[in-house]
Parts: C-alpha cells; sequence; structure tokens
C-alpha cells in the first residue's frame, strides 16, 4: 500500500451499505464485470475493518489464484537473480505458498513471530501519516485484491502481489523490519506535511525502490522493484545515483512507471547507517536543514 491519491481507486460506501470501487477507464479491470465486483467485495471487507479484529477472509477465483501463481513462478527466478541476499534468506524464512493467494490473516501468523509485524487490510489509500505511523508499532496496511490477469507483470496500483511477494518477505528480515520502524517513527515525528513528504519519499526511495551494491553486483531490495516481473528486468538500466538524503528527499517520481531514477547503497551497512540513523533522529528542522544545505 502506499502514497499519493491517484493511482488509489477511490472507494465510495453508499447509504444502503453498499461499497464500490471506482476503476479509471484506462484501468485493465474496468471492462471487466466479474473483476469489479471482487474489487466491491474486497473494499468492503477493509472497511468493516477494526484494529484487533483478525483480518477478514477474503474468498478468491480461480482466475485470481492463477495471476498469484504465475507471478510467483516468475518472479522466484528473477529474485534469485536479482535480488539482494537479505531479502532471499527473509522469504525462506517465512515461506509463503507460491501457487494461491494466502490470507493476509495467514501472512501475519507467519511474521509476527519472526519481526513483530502484523498485516492490517485497507480499502484504498491511507492516509501518509497514518501509513507510516502504525509501522512503529508494528502494522502494515495492506491491500487485499489482486491485479487484474490480463497485466500481470506491473501494476502502477499497489495489489496483494507487492504489498505480500513484495513487503511481507522484506518484513521477514530483522533488519529490514528494523528500518521500517524507524520510518514509522520518523513519519510520526515530524509535524509539518512537507517534512513527512521528505521522509515519505526517502521510503520511495529505499524501502519501495532501493538498490544496492553486493559483490559488486547491483541487486534490488525495494519491495516495488521486487514484485514487478517487468520492471525486475529493467532496473539496471536505469539512473543510478548515489545514496543521499537530500537527493531522495526532494526527487520528484511517478508512480505510475517504472521508476527512472534510482538509489544505491553500498552495502546494508550503509543504508542503516544513513537511512537507519537519520529516520531514528530526524525532526522538522534537521530535515529544513538538509534541505537547505545537502
Ligand atoms: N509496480 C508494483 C508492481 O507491479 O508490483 C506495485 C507498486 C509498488 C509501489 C507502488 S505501486
Ligand atoms: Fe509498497
Amino acid at each position: 500500500m502506499f502514497e499519493e491519491a491517484q493511482y488509489f481507486a477511490p472507494v465510495a460506501k453508499r447509504e444502503d451499505g453498499s461499497v464500490t470501487v471506482e476503476l479509471a477507464s484506462s484501468h485493465p479491470g474496468f471492462a471487466d464485470e466479474v473483476y469489479r465486483e471482487r474489487r466491491n467485495a474486497i473494499a468492503a471487507l477493509a472497511l468493516n475493518y477494526q484494529l484487533g479484529d483478525p483480518v477478514p477472509h477474503a474468498e478468491y477465483t480461480e482466475e485470481e489464484h492463477q495471476v498469484w501463481a504465475l507471478v510467483s513462478r516468475e518472479l522466484a527466478v528473477k529474485h534469485q537473480r536479482y535480488a539482494i541476499r537479505e531479502f532471499l534468506d527473509a522469504g525462506e524464512r517465512l515461506g509463503l505458498p507460491k501457487d494461491h493467494i494466502p490470507q493476509l490473516q495467514e501472512v501475519s501468523d507467519r511474521l509476527y513471530p519472526l519481526t513483530g509485524f502484523r498485516y492490517i487490510p485497507a480499502a484504498g489509500l491511507v492516509p501518509l501519516r497514518e501509513f507510516y505511523g502504525v509501522l512503529a508499532d508494528g502494522y502494515f496496511h495492506s491491500t487485499q485484491y489482486i491485479r487484474h490477469h490480463s497485466v500481470p507483470f506491473y501494476t502502477p496500483e499497489p495489489d496483494i502481489i507487492h504489498e505480500v511477494i513484495g513487503h511481507a518477505n522484506t518484513l521477514a528480515s530483522d533488519r529490514f523490519a528494523e528500518l521500517y520502524r524507524l520510518a514509522g517513527g520518523a513519519a510520526r515525528r515530524v509535524e509539518s506535511e512537507g517534512a513527512l513528504q521528505f521522509v515519505s519519499k526517502v521510503f520511495w526511495f529505499t524501502l519501495e525502490f532501493g538498490v544496492m551494491r553486493e559483490a559488486s553486483e547491483l541487486k534490488a531490495y525495494g519491495a516495488g522493484i521486487l514484485s514487478s516481473y517487468g520492471e525486475i528486468e529493467e532496473f539496471r538500466g536505469m539512473d543510478i545515483r548515489p545514496l543521499d538524503l537530500k537527493a531522495m528527499g526532494t526527487t520528484e517520481y511517478d508512480i505510475t512507471k517504472y521508476q527512472d531514477v534510482l538509489f544505491e547503497a553500498m552495502s546494508f551497512d550503509q543504508l542503516e547507517d544513513v537511512v537507519g540513523s537519520f529516520w531514528a533522529t530526524c525532526d522538522d528542522d534537521s530535515i529544513a536543514r538538509i534541505v537547505a544545505e545537502g
């Protein structure tokens, strides 16, 4: 689940209690009545959710399970080639199913004993402060629907494949889980909207789209690269820049396309030293200084 409004389809709840997800006419599922029904039903589950409840069970069609199976198969091969070791090891510990979509409650049940993170359902866009803030408490807001079967290799709209294959595998690592918690603490600590945006962009260019040098090869650790078997084939050819807080916190990006500017950590240690320390201590003043001075 993630940031700005435009790529999350708006969710409307009617007087009679019915829930409608308003897919744009450009959405691959726009003309697919069955898919639209699925989206509405799944959004309704999240709208009625309250923290502390078990995550409601979502029924998926056979076609939806097949999308998961296809993407899992494609990504498994690409992860071996392109993902950092920490991610591969964490994924093995988590042990997600490959042939069917897991329930979010099952993801939580596997993840919680490993790193203390739990999944909670989100119908659509969650306000930035809320989305990041609860990371500090070990909660991860997740969509529950799956991308349309006609475009399995990439979606601009975060779906359960992105949330679980990208983020949950990462959150199964102690080192990553700590970085997510620190990002959450930072989002709670800063006061201005501008500082929150800065924190969020650093998250975007690291935990969503970060790349890292590993044994002289460029690998990916960002969940957004690791959940797309289209984009993961392209990241090495992008404009790769050195890890830099000011640059990450102020660079614009377009969520609807493959990311053409990426920031490279020289090692996991560097990621923790630069980004982890930043999130652990930043406030409005320190962010203003970074923006002013670099
Ligand atoms: N583009 C990712 C995918 O296809 O799995 C999903 C997203 C990640 C971040 C924003 S959207
Ligand atoms: Fe994400």
